[in-house]
């Protein structure tokens, strides 16, 4: 493989002419075609994955593509098995910054898709505004600390959305690798947020998925955010029909997100190190992925950095917080050092 076909989108670099005659004239039940799959990637030829399905049914009827990019991507072999583990009992960790010198967040997150309805990129607005009122019926009896209110984008003023999506609590409207995938259409309708008064608790309602489902506080106590979203996804399990494979896990818009299709980040100070050459060759090999501090594709600030598991598929999210907890445990031990 050349240079350049390294750096292709996974969706165009393992699309070959033989898979595009062997998906030719093959449509997902909600008339998703390869064409529509790989768009994103075709327009964007900066994504790295630059593919998203359509519904469950794409990861099955294109999945000679999707294995390349999950296997690629999470490590995961195309005969893998699954496994959840959403139990508490068995995490050991105190707080990695008690101080709250180092870590200013720690925010976790889930997606989640109603197995009932086509995903993100096509589906119709009366299903976007179905799932709307499926989810927010399903939120609206949450109780304790999961208690809140929904928040219609469509009704919401423009200054209050800014200084929630500035405080880190609403999602933007799709960057152009989603408005490729069509993901944006409609917007805002049949979007919104469901959030605690103290904002620990919040529930998008679809963004990239139908649910994102975040658990977030100040300060580094993972154990303690980890334990209110499972909270959450064991109640709403009760409630909602995910869509969900042996295989593959939960089942995400983007492939990135299968699994678990929990992402744990922590916005850390990290100075020094992350000035060092070796600072993302160490976050690789602990298995982290680095963003900035305003969401994907975005800059750090000051020396803060959003880190968070890299893998969502074929470990477990007792796995993926363990991940995130060794691996902040590191990073904070090699900037003390320095
Ligand atoms: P995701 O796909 O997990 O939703 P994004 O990178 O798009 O992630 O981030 C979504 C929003 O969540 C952004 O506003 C980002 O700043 C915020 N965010 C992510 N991690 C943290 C964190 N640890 N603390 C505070 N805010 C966070
Ligand atoms: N930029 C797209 C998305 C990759 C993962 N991020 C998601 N799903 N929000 C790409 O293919 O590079």
């Amino acid at each position: 493989m050349t240079e350049i076909e390294k750096k292709l989108p996974m969706s165009i670099k393992y699309l070959t002419d033989d898979l595009k005659n062997e998906f030719a004239g093959k449509k997902t039940q909600n008339g998703f075609t390869i064409d529509d799959v790989v768009r994103s990637g075709v327009e964007n030829s900066d994504s790295s994955i630059g593919a998203y399905a359509a519904d469950a049914e794409s990861y099955q009827l294109f999945a000679p593509l999707f294995d390349k990019i999950i296997e690629e991507y999470h490590g995961y072999p195309k005969d893998g098995i699954h496994t959840s583990d959403l139990s508490t009992d068995k995490l050991l960790m105190d707080n990695l910054d008690p101080t709250d010198d180092i870590i200013n967040s720690t925010r976790i997150r889930v997606g989640r898709n109603l197995a009932s309805y086509a995903f993100a990129a096509a589906i119709s607005l009366d299903d976007r505004q179905s799932v709307e009122k499926e989810v927010i019926s399903a939120l609206n009896d949450l109780t304790g600390e999961l208690q809140g209110t929904y928040y219609s984008l469509e009704d919401m003023d423009e200054k209050t959305r800014l200084k929630l999506v500035a405080d880190h609590f609403l999602f933007k409207k799709g960057d152009r690798f989603l408005e490729s995938a069509g993901v944006n259409r409609d917007w805002p309708r049949g979007r919104g947020i469901f959030c605690t008064d103290n904002k620990r608790f919040l529930v998008w309602i679809n963004e990239e998925d139908h649910l994102r489902i975040i658990s977030m506080q100040n300060g580094g106590d993972i154990l303690m955010v980890f334990k209110r979203l499972m909270n959450a996804i064991n109640t709403l399990e009760k409630k909602l029909q995910f869509a969900y494979s042996g295989h593959l896990g939960n089942l995400s818009s983007c492939p990135t997100n299968l699994g678990t299709a929990m992402r744990a980040s922590v916005h850390i100070k990290l100075p020094k190190l992350s000035k060092t050459p070796s600072f993302k060759d160490l976050c690789n090999d602990l298995k982290l992925s680095i963003r900035g501090i305003h969401g994907e594709h975005s800059e750090s600030e000051g020396g803060v950095y959003d880190i968070s598991n890299k893998q969502r598929l074929g470990v477990s999210e007792n796995d993926v917080v363990y991940v995130l907890y060794n691996g902040i445990k590191r990073l904070i031990g090699e900037e003390a050092k320095l």
